[in-house]
Order: C-alpha cells, then sequence, then structure tokens
C-alpha cells in the first residue's frame, strides 16, 4: 500500500497493483526406462504441445535430466503435476513429473 509522506495515510495507489500470484514451472524429469514416445505422447497431452515442441523437450530432458513443460499458477502446476504421475503409474512407467516456484 501507498501511504502519503508526512501523514502515513493510505491513499490509492498511483496506478492500480495487479494481483500477480506466484508461478510454478513445472518440469519432467528422466529416467532410463520410460520409453521416448510416451514422454512425447504426455507433453501432446497434458501440456498441449504439438508433436515437434512434445519431440524436442522430451529429447532435451532425455540428455539434460529434466526440462520445462510450462509455466503455471500453483493450482494448475499441482494437478498437472499430479495428473502426469497418476497417468505414468497406471501405464506402469517411472516418470516424474515435479514442480518449484518459478
Ligand atoms: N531416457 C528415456 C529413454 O531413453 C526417455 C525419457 C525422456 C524418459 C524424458 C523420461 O522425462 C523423460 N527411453
Amino acid at each position: 500500500p501507498q501511504r502519503d509522506h508526512d501523514h502515513g495515510t493510505v491513499v490509492a495507489p498511483s496506478r492500480p497493483e495487479l494481483a500477480r500470484p506466484p508461478q510454478y514451472t513445472v518440469l519432467l524429469l528422466n529416467d532410463d526406462y520410460t520409453p521416448m514416445d510416451f514422454v512425447v505422447d504426455v507433453l501432446m497431452k497434458f501440456f498441449s504441445m504439438g508433436l515437434e515442441r512434445a519431440t524436442q523437450v522430451m529429447l532435451h530432458v532425455h540428455t539434460r535430466g529434466q526440462g520445462v513443460c510450462g509455466v503455471f499458477t500453483r493450482e494448475i502446476a499441482e494437478s498437472k503435476v499430479a495428473q502426469v504421475n497418476e497417468y505414468a503409474r497406471l501405464n506402469q512407467h517411472p516418470l516424474l513429473c515435479t514442480m518449484e516456484r518459478a
């Protein structure tokens, strides 16, 4: 809140402060067992990527160890992480999805 300098009175900000909710990066981690085509499928299905982008991100994770699926508010990020991990386990793959403060 902005305060008038001589009285400490709360005054309206000159420009409205828009609430910027904290952002979270959703990450995919590499492992030795999950098939590449399954990872591409996950990126297309849960992160709305096209085949080319999904393939790029999968190969990045495969070679670098982890990669960014997207940046979301906390609730959306938590939901993506839960859905991906559930889908991986349902298909008996060890694929891990995590999130961190952006
Ligand atoms: N390393 C896996 C393989 O060689 C492929 C893979 C890519 C697994 C990305 C997980 O998040 C991952 N089949």
